[in-house]
């Protein structure tokens, strides 16, 4: 689409394309691997469901299981009284055999390994993956799909399915979205085999007629009260006054306005070892105001430091995000001669990268660390440097966008004397 003829809600250029992806009826599909009969039955997994055992619980129904009214979590006996065993059925005349489903036990172990199979898929697809369940997971594909090919996200989401399906046997729900909770939605939205996409500009629109609980951050307590304010759907939360949603329910009201309107930055963070960190920060409206940039981006800085040093990281490289009106995304970012943890270094360089955009515009900021490296591994790394052991701050300063003498005496000193100037270098 042209730029000058945008259309409200039409994609901007740093949409992001995040898809969840949750495995349907994941346990029961898992036990219909290895025991194939067991395909278009009703199949409860769970546990207690033997003679003699009084105590259990539902884990998954498939849903066949689920037309019978069982579901996870119901207790067993419960579920047995909807769908008796067929095992039971074919002793007892008063029940019906046709009536009737197959129950297993839970075995962990097994749905774990085909789990790892699934996951290893998206990881292939995905560099920015979040597991947040043994079937369930957050890719960030923004890398490789752009909501600007109109039938990018919704072809790479079928290709993911697909190959799941082909490869271990087991199928998914994809929902692909600009964000993390209505991709969620939307994975939910059409269960199973489902694949629905929401591009940016459509997410309040779809969001809308939801129940107010499916709204993400809301529990069945906070639900019933937003009920008792006349606010039954995520349509209604929406168009809700913010002062009065803070005023009841405090920052966690504000927040949950946002995602009911769909709007929601959270990132796509992976366990383990991230690449980068980074938070970005969008104006209501375009500001020119220096000040205004400048605080905002010391808040990021700071935020983006704290995250570093929670999880043990050092970073090697410190960049800003400014992203201009319209949708004009400018990225800078300066390395170090060696790994820092040092929460005033970020906020001076990101401040320093920024004044290059003094004068201009910003829609929205953003902060990053990058090069990163985790304290266990951080002997190794200073072991590799060839130090020089001094710690003057003005020489090699010949390479473009190095530091300051200052600078690079201060990254020096916040980590290590052994640090190499020589390594010194810019992106
Ligand atoms: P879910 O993804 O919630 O459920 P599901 O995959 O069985 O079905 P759906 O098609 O609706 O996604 O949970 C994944 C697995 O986690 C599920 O197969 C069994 C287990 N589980 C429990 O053991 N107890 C529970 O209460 C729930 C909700 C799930
Ligand atoms: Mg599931």
């Amino acid at each position: 689409m042209a730029r000058a003829a945008r259309l409200p809600g039409a994609p901007e250029p740093d949409d992001r394309v995040i898809c969840h992806v949750d495995m349907d009826c994941f346990y029961a599909a898992c036990e219909r691997l290895r025991e194939p009969a067991l395909r278009g039955a009703p199949l409860v997994v769970g546990m207690g469901f033997e003679p003699g055992e009084t105590i259990g619980a539902v884990a998954t129904a498939s849903y066949e299981a689920r037309e019978y009214g069982v579901e996870s979590a119901q207790p067993i006996s419960e579920a047995l009284e909807r769908l008796p065993r067929k095992i039971d059925a074919a002793e007892d005349p008063t029940l019906d055999v046709d009536e009737a489903g197959f129950y297993r036990p839970v075995d962990m172990e097994f749905y774990q390994s085909v789990a790892a199979d699934v996951k290893a898929i998206l990881r292939e697809r995905a560099d920015t993956i979040r597991e947040v369940s043994v079937d369930e997971a957050y890719l960030d594909v923004t890398e490789t799909v752009d909501w600007t090919d109109e039938d990018g996200p919704r072809a790479f989401a079928r290709d993911l399915t697909e190959t799941i399906d082909e490869t271990v046997g087991v199928t998914a729900s994809v929902g692909v979205a600009p964000s993390k909770s209505a991709a969620k939605i939307a994975s939910d939205h059409d269960k199973p085999d489902g694949l629905v996409v929401v591009p940016p500009g459509e997410v309040r629109e779809f969001l809308a007629p939801l129940d107010v609980e499916d709204v993400h951050g809301i529990g069945p307590v906070t639900a019933a009260e937003m009920r008792e304010l006349g606010i039954e759907t995520a349509g209604d939360l929406a168009a809700a006054d913010p002062d009065v949603l803070e005023d009841r329910f405090g920052d966690r009201g504000v927040a949950v306005h946002r995602y009911a309107r769909g709007d929601d930055d959270r990132p796509v963070e992976p366990v383990g070892k991230p690449k980068s960190l980074s938070r970005e920060s969008a104006f209501a409206e375009a500001t020119g105001d220096e000040a205004r940039k400048r605080d905002r981006v010391r808040g990021l800085a700071t935020a983006v430091a704290e995250r570093a040093a929670r999880k043990d990281a050092l970073y090697r490289t410190i960049g800003i995000k400014v992203v201009k009106p319209p949708y004009d995304v400018n990225t800078r970012a300066q390395s170090l001669p060696g790994p820092v943890e040092d929460p005033d270094l970020v906020e001076e360089i990101a401040l320093e990268l920024l004044a290059e955009f003094e004068g201009d515009r910003a829609r929205k900021l953003g902060v990053r660390v990058s090069n990163l490296s985790f304290a266990d591994a951080q002997q190794a790394s200073l072991e590799s440097w060839d130090g020089d052991g001094t710690e003057t701050a003005d020489d090699g300063s010949t390479t473009e966008g190095e530091r300051s003498g200052a600078d690079r005496g201060r990254a020096r000193r916040s980590r290590d004397r052994q640090l190499s100037l020589g390594e010194f270098e810019s992106e």
